[in-house]
């Protein structure tokens, strides 16, 4: 099992959270990655998002996302990607079946009346009413903080199930997603750790390599191939 952070698509030229120059240096997350920042401001959090969405179409997958596509390619069945992304370099280049969007994606709108999603359109704008049940509700299809992220039952099965879990680009603070490392050394699996630094979690893994992922992950693709 794969976990991927925002440090995969780093060099796609989207930005991470947490680095210097991050977004969150930028905005403020309580502002546009809550329910409740949404409820006080949702043309602050559309235009957020909509900024997001174009520069997510305007970037390419790299050559980390191009070798763990690979990876699934060589290995049908064998590899499940859970990415916190919400960007989809990783079905542009190739992963289409085996991806978990924990925390969402950029593609999707979701009715937060009745709960029905669809495709996003490029800009969405709190005027906006649901294509089911007509309420001007539509808000990104995105987990924000303090909600319950996506496919959890599907995800902690497959941890407690693998050989080896790998996590790339991300900067363990956020859960539960920072906590899978620990559940699979509870369960005795091997732990990888790519990252451009250690990370805060990096203890916990077995094993680290460090430095940029459009490097480390080609290799290390290439190495289990
Ligand atoms: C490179 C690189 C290169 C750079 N090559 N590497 C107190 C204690 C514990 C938990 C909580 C707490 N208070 C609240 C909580 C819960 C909260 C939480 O974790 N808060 C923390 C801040 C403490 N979590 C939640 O609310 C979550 N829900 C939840 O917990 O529900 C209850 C539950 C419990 C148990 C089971 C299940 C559910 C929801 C979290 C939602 C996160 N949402 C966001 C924003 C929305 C998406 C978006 O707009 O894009 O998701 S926040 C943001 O952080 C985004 C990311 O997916 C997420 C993780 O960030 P990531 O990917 O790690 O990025 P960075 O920037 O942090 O790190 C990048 C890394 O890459 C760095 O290490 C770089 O070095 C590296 N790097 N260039 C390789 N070229």
């Amino acid at each position: 099992m794969i976990l991927t952070g925002a440090g995969v698509s780093a060099e796609s030229g989207l930005g991470t959270f947490r680095d210097k120059d991050g977004l969150w240096t930028k905005y403020d997350l309580s502002e546009v990655a809550t329910p409740e920042g949404f409820a006080t401001d949702p043309a602050k959090v559309h235009d957020f998002y909509n900024a997001r969405r174009a520069n997510a179409l305007d970037a390419a997958p790299n050559a980390a996302h191009d070798a763990l596509a690979r990876l699934q390619a060589a290995r049908p069945g064998e590899v499940l990607l859970v990415t916190q992304n919400v960007d989809d370099l990783h079905e542009r280049a190739g992963s289409t079946r085996d991806v978990i969007h924990m925390h969402g994606a950029l593609t999707g709108a979701l009715c937060a009346t009745c709960n029905h999603r669809w495709t996003a359109p490029r800009v969405m704008s709190p005027e906006d009413r649901c294509p089911k049940c007509t309420a001007p509700s539509t808000r990104p299809d995105i987990v924000w903080f303090g909600e319950f992220p996506y496919q959890m039952e599907e995800i902690y099965t497959a941890l407690a199930q693998c050989g080896l879990f790998v996590a790339i680009g991300t900067s363990g603070q956020v859960y539960p997603a920072a906590g899978f490392v620990q559940e699979a050394r509870a369960a005795g699996i091997e732990t990888l750790e790519i990252n451009l630094e250690a990370s805060d979690g990096s203890g916990y893994f077995d094993r680290a390599l460090h430095g940029p992922a459009t490097e480390i992950v080609p290799h290390w693709v290439d190495t289990l191939i």
